[in-house]
């Protein structure tokens, strides 16, 4: 396989103006008609046209009406070459395509009874020839024609503009898609599908069809993502003033798909685990995620399709603006401090592991093999971030202008990350120049912090240093461009802020916070009239991807906890107190086996649970410790085994410290929600979200009553998230005596929810991911069991993915058994699916992270992989770099 390079980035050769499609599509085969109007890009005027294809047969080719002969062209796996062409000509081929042997869910196949198209990155290749890049931009028609009992419904990008009847019992429906666009926002699908509709008026009063495609049995299933879909749009004209500009805008819900959803022109294609949605088979993450997922195609259509791409490197340039602007909608939508909480959480748990791996790169990468790999943590909630630092350091209201002159510059332009940058940097003044190495420089920062009081002259002198560690692209690293949003906290809260001298830096109106800015390898700001010494609270709302050192003491911990107003530092506090304490556990441990936990702690979590004024989503996360990964994360070598044991350990000491009060709680809670029918509103959801919290904690304890109380939970519950919140809770437990009432559970639950794919796929993640020993045999009978299907991803991410990357301490296990089994499956999936392949593989290129028997055993696993002959450049790629 080959490295592409963004260096090498060159314009095209030629440029696609108009492109007529007809698809014929038949059981054993499907034939593709595709008219191309193309112009030489006359800067390149003796280049010969070099169209991408791959597992495609071509039947014909045509050159302004005139077929070719197999002389007049070249053909080889991945492209067809035509020389010594004029400067405009109409291009057409035929190809045949075999869309229901398409395993490997990339181009045109089959979901289910379905046919369907997911081609970002590089999937249009796979159904036709063409220029299969970003910045070839063409109006597309498209005919598609089947059997009208079989695929009644045919669908494709833009407005329906005819329809009629054919002999034999087909029929044929063409679209016409105004809008420039690049072959990767290309999309068909037939089947035979109902659909709920629903209407959109726009701030300039035009009125949108907004219609959700889904099997009959999903009828019930789609009023949610219906509604986000009209907050979205909604909310994209109130926060950026877009405006949607089709008449018609499409959903379809499909069972097999490689990620969420894709934001087709018009027509967005959902993995149903991101669309559908019900009380009996969705929590309220689930729903949460629809709502997201839903918001985040949404916006693509100005940031991603109106406005696109130049070439792959620049994936972060709508990915990353999109997510931000998916995390702002939710905030909006629900409570801003704990969506910050949750995604500052997986950030730092997933993507810092991410970063700190041999697969880190930088938010534009410089160089790929396979550009499947790079649709990462990175690239999405990195990217991101560094979108949001942009905001942080400009104010919302330059980075509106900012915004709108991007979308007005580059509307129907394919365009760089430093044209974005641009835009921001012209509308606001500022100069980003040093900012860019957020975009350039794989890695985590360290930002360490020190703090100096001077009670004579009455100055707080805040040192703020930076560093970050090798990645695989740069061993040296220059400075990045930090904001480090600060309070000082006294003993009765925030203090008023004033800076010594000219930094670069600013404070907010009410004088409670300062954005340091940090340009250089260290700086010191110098605050005054500091009338007592304060506790610096830093890094307020998460203002930077970096890792913080900072020396707190318990006590300084327990100010921040109580004093501080910013939710993010509340939580993170609470975080570094836990970890302070299971590090004290996991020391101890060297030397007893049940050491003694903090009481301090115990004292804190009281204080918390019992605090009437904090919202309860904010409680339950406080109540969380931090996870094995993040703690794992803070280690050089992570010992997987102290660490599960004495997080488990402070875990039991809450438990049965706190019983009292997690009972009163849940069961004021559980009265106030019974009072009415489930709803997913952002009330309800807290209450749920700190009910289920206390729920856990109880049965931590064993004690009979608290079994007895999840038992009575998961049998009466009417939603989603109690019933797997109880359900979880009795699997995950220890506790060898529930041995047969989880049994029964389980049995009652999937015969509940047999016909519910999605419902079933949280019964096997349940499964696959329990703590308890033994689950490795539990997920191979899993993988025998009726409903599993190895063709499809969710299924394959539920029972693998599950327990390979939710559950460390028995993939991990000493045998490396966890090891080998993963390497079967990736083994026999890189043939299947290779993007899905890849992605699970993630787990074993992290073998540097463990011990040295460990590290061995891993080594193996992939080199077993790296021996399959014909391995796919997706899993080639993530393979050699990892072993290196
Ligand atoms: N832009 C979409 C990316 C996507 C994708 C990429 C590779 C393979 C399959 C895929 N399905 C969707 C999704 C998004 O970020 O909105
Ligand atoms: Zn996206």
């Amino acid at each position: 396989p080959k490295t592409i390079y963004l260096k090498d980035y060159s314009a095209p050769d030629y440029f696609i103006e108009k492109t007529e499609l007809e698809f014929d599509l038949f059981e054993a085969d499907t034939l593709v008609r595709s008219k191309l109007t193309i112009a030489r890009n006359t800067a390149k005027p003796a280049a010969p046209l070099v169209l991408n294809g791959q597992n495609v047969e071509l039947v014909s080719v045509a050159i302004n009406g005139e077929v070719l002969s197999a002389s007049d062209y070249t053909v080889d796996d991945v492209s067809l070459t035509i020389s010594n062409l004029p400067d405009t000509f109409i291009f057409e081929c035929v190809t045949k395509i075999q869309p229901q042997d398409n395993t490997s869910l990339e181009g045109l196949y089959k979901s289910r009874t379905m046919f369907c198209t997911q081609c970002e990155a590089e999937g249009f290749r796979k159904i036709t020839y063409y220029l299969d890049r970003p910045d070839v931009m063409s109006v597309f028609t498209t005919k598609v024609i089947a059997d009208k009992q079989k695929f009644p419904v045919l669908l494709s990008n833009g407005n329906e503009v005819g329809a009629g009847e054919l002999d034999g019992g087909r029929h044929w429906v063409e679209w016409n898609d105004p809008f420039k666009k690049p072959a990767y926002l290309f999309a068909l699908v037939a089947g035979d599908l109902i659909n709920v509709d629903s209407h959109f008026t726009t701030q300039s009063g035009r009125e949108i069809l907004l219609r959700i495609f889904i099997e009959p049995k999903d009828k019930n299933k789609c009023d949610y993502a219906m509604q986000a879909l009209k907050n979205a749009m909604r909310w994209d004209e109130d926060v950026y003033g877009r405006e949607y500009d089709l008449d018609i805008f499409m959903i379809v819900a499909v069972d097999d798909f490689n990620m969420g959803a894709m934001e087709n022109k018009g027509l967005n294609i959902f993995n149903t685990s991101c669309v559908l949605a019900s009380p009996e088979t969705t929590t309220d993450a689930g729903y949460q995620r629809v709502e997201g997922v839903v918001a985040h195609e949404y916006f693509h259509n100005w940031s991603g399709n109106r406005v696109t791409c130049r070439d792959w490197f620049q994936l972060s340039l709508k990915e990353g603006f999109t997510v931000f602007r998916d995390e702002e909608f939710s905030a909006d939508m629900g409570s801003p401090t704990v969506k910050r909480v949750e995604d500052v959480s997986m950030l730092r748990s997933m993507q810092f592991a991410e970063d700190a791996g041999p697969m880190a790169h930088p938010v534009q990468p410089s160089s790929f093999i396979e550009i499947s790999n790079f649709y990462t943590l990175t690239v999405y909630e990195k990217g991101a971030e560094v979108v949001r630092m942009i905001r942080t350091l400009i104010g919302a209201e330059q980075f509106r202008k900012g915004s709108d002159l991007y979308f007005e510059r580059h509307d129907g332009q394919a365009v760089t990350i430093e044209d974005f940058v641009a835009a921001m940097a012209d509308a606001s003044g500022r100069d980003f120049s040093l900012f860019m190495n957020w975009y350039k420089q794989a890695g985590t920062p360290k930002l360490s912090a020190k703090g100096d009081y001077n009670a004579a002259n009455k100055t707080f002198s805040l040192t703020l240093s930076q560093s970050c560690p090798p990645t695989p692209e740069s061993q040296t690293k220059q400075p990045f461009h930090i904001p480090v949003a600060v309070a000082l906290l006294g003993k009765e809260g925030a203090l008023k802020l004033s800076l010594q001298g000219d930094v670069q830096a600013s404070i907010s109106a009410d004088q409670q916070e300062a954005v340091l800015e940090l340009t250089s390898s260290s700086q010191t700001f110098v605050f005054e009239n500091v009338d007592e010494p304060p506790v610096p609270s830093l890094l307020r709302g998460f203002s930077a991807p970096v890792k913080l050192a900072y020396n707190y003491s318990r006590e300084e911990l327990g100010r921040i906890i109580t004093l501080e107003t910013d939710g993010f530092c509340r939580w993170d506090a609470s975080q570094q107190y836990a970890l302070l304490v299971i590090a004290d556990v996991m020391a101890a441990l060297v030397n007893e086996p049940a050491p003694a936990v903090d009481e301090s702690l115990i004292e804190a979590y009281r204080t918390v649970l019992t605090n009437d004024a904090l919202d309860p989503a904010m409680i339950a996360l406080m109540l969380s410790l931090p996870s094995e990964d993040y703690i794992g994360d803070q280690q050089a070598i992570v010992d997987v085994d102290t660490i599960h044991h004495a997080r488990n350990r402070v875990v039991r000491k809450i438990a049965l410290s706190l019983h009292a009060e997690f009972l009163a709680c849940y069961n004021k809670i559980h009265q106030e929600l019974s009072a009415a029918p489930y709803s997913p509103d952002a009330t309800s959801i807290a209450k749920r979200s700190l009910k289920n919290k206390a729920l856990a904690y109880l049965v931590e304890t064993g004690k009979p009553e608290a079994i007895e109380l999840c038992k009575a939970q998961f049998e009466q519950s009417d939603n989603m998230t109690d019933t797997m919140a109880a359900l979880t809770a009795l699997v995950h437990s220890p506790k060898a005596a529930i041995a047969d009432l989880k049994a029964a559970c389980l049995a009652q639950a999937y015969g509940k929810w047999k016909e519910e794919s999605l419902a079933v796929n949280q019964w096997f993640a349940v499964q696959a991911t329990s703590p308890v020993p033994g689950a490795l045999a539990v997920v191979e009978s899993l993988m025998q069991h009726e409903a599993f299907d190895i063709r499809n991803p969710n299924k394959l991410r539920a029972v693998i993915g599950g327990f390979a990357m939710r559950n460390s301490i028995n993939f991990h296990d000493r045998s490396g058994s966890g090891y080998a089994f993963l390497a079967d499956q990736i083994i026999k999936l890189d043939s299947q699916n290779p993007q899905v392949a890849s992605r699970l593989l993630t787990p074993l290129t992290r073998w540097k992270k463990y011990d040295e028997k460990r590290q061995q055993l891993m080594r193996d696993a992939l080199q077993r992989i790296l021996d399959k002959p014909g391995l796919s450049p997706d899993v080639y790629e993530v393979v050699t770099k990892s072993m290196v």
